[in-house]
């Protein structure tokens, strides 16, 4: 993983890795002075292998492809155009006029224009989408890193959880919603994306703006994003599960 550059993301990737390596140091600190104990040692030891597996996993890359192997067309799913009218009249207008939120449990809620988000530095990736429903597809994405977003509003100290908040119902129910934490918004790979395959994206796989969370499955990826909302606990938004399909009994975790 990339040295994180902005000091609330290196302190929070520090801060949960030396906790991490506190407790489990404190754990074999404790059974090394019984000698009785080697047993009880070598399942520590293993167990600081398996928390430290599970560590760097979490911070590993998902991987990336090469041009060749992006599809000819990138599958839709879900929902593929809003039928609201707040929307309808935004992508109407060629979404001059939307504006991505971003608030909650940060210092400087803010606004951002499509192009305010465009001219920021962007990170593109090609990467592999996989669908519950057993489909997968390779797609070129570029947009701005969640992370470099995250540190222009200043997240504050007790946010937990990134939020995001779409602009559709599916067919027509409950707005569509999805949550990360921390760990996995802060990842370099991890980005609101306004371009799919070098032109903008089109409005199926989620006009003007949707999460890339690219080590999770693909519900977790937000389309439509309208707001981002830094949370302490998802415990008042839907059925309070975390996202839409995670209130329909999907997992919220979804790492692949
Ligand atoms: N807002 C919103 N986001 C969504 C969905 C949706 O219905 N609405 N479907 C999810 C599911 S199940 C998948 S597989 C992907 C599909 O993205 P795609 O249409 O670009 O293939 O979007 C996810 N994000
Ligand atoms: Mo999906």
């Amino acid at each position: 993983m990339n040295e994180p550059t902005d000091p609330r993301r290196r302190r929070f990737l520090t801060n949960s890795l030396l906790a991490t390596s506190a407790v489990l140091l404190a754990g074999c600190d404790r059974l090394s002075r019984s000698d009785t104990m080697s047993r009880l040692f070598d399942a520590g030891e293993a167990l600081t292998q398996r928390a430290q597996r599970l560590l760097a996993s979490r911070e590993s890359l998902a991987r990336e492809y090469a041009p060749k192997d992006i599809a000819p067309t990138f599958r839709a799913n879900g929902t593929t155009n809003p039928q609201n009218e707040a929307y309808r009249r935004l992508a109407a207008n060629g979404f001059r006029d939307w504006r991505l939120t971003i608030d909650g449990l940060v210092e400087r809620p803010q606004t951002f224009s499509l192009d305010e988000l465009k001219a920021m530095p962007s990170r593109t990736q090609i990467t592999r989408h996989d669908c519950v429903e057993g489909w997968s597809c390779i797609g070129q994405w570029t947009g701005v890193v969640l992370g470099d977003l995250l540190a222009q509003v200043g997240v504050r100290d007790e946010a937990r959880f990134v939020v995001f908040h779409c602009a559709d119902r599916y067919h027509g129910t409950d707005p569509y919603y999805e949550s990360l934490d921390m760990l996995e918004a802060y990842h370099p790979q991890t980005l609101l994306a306004y371009d799919l395959n070098g032109t903008d994206l089109p409005i199926a796989n989620g006009a003007p703006l949707r999460l890339r969370a690219e080590r999770q499955l693909g519900y977790k990826m937000a389309k439509y994003v309208m707001r981002v909302e830094l949370v302490e606990s998802f415990a008042h938004l839907g059925r309070g599960r975390g996202g839409y399909w995670e209130d329909r009994g999907y997992q919220w975790w979804a790492g692949i």
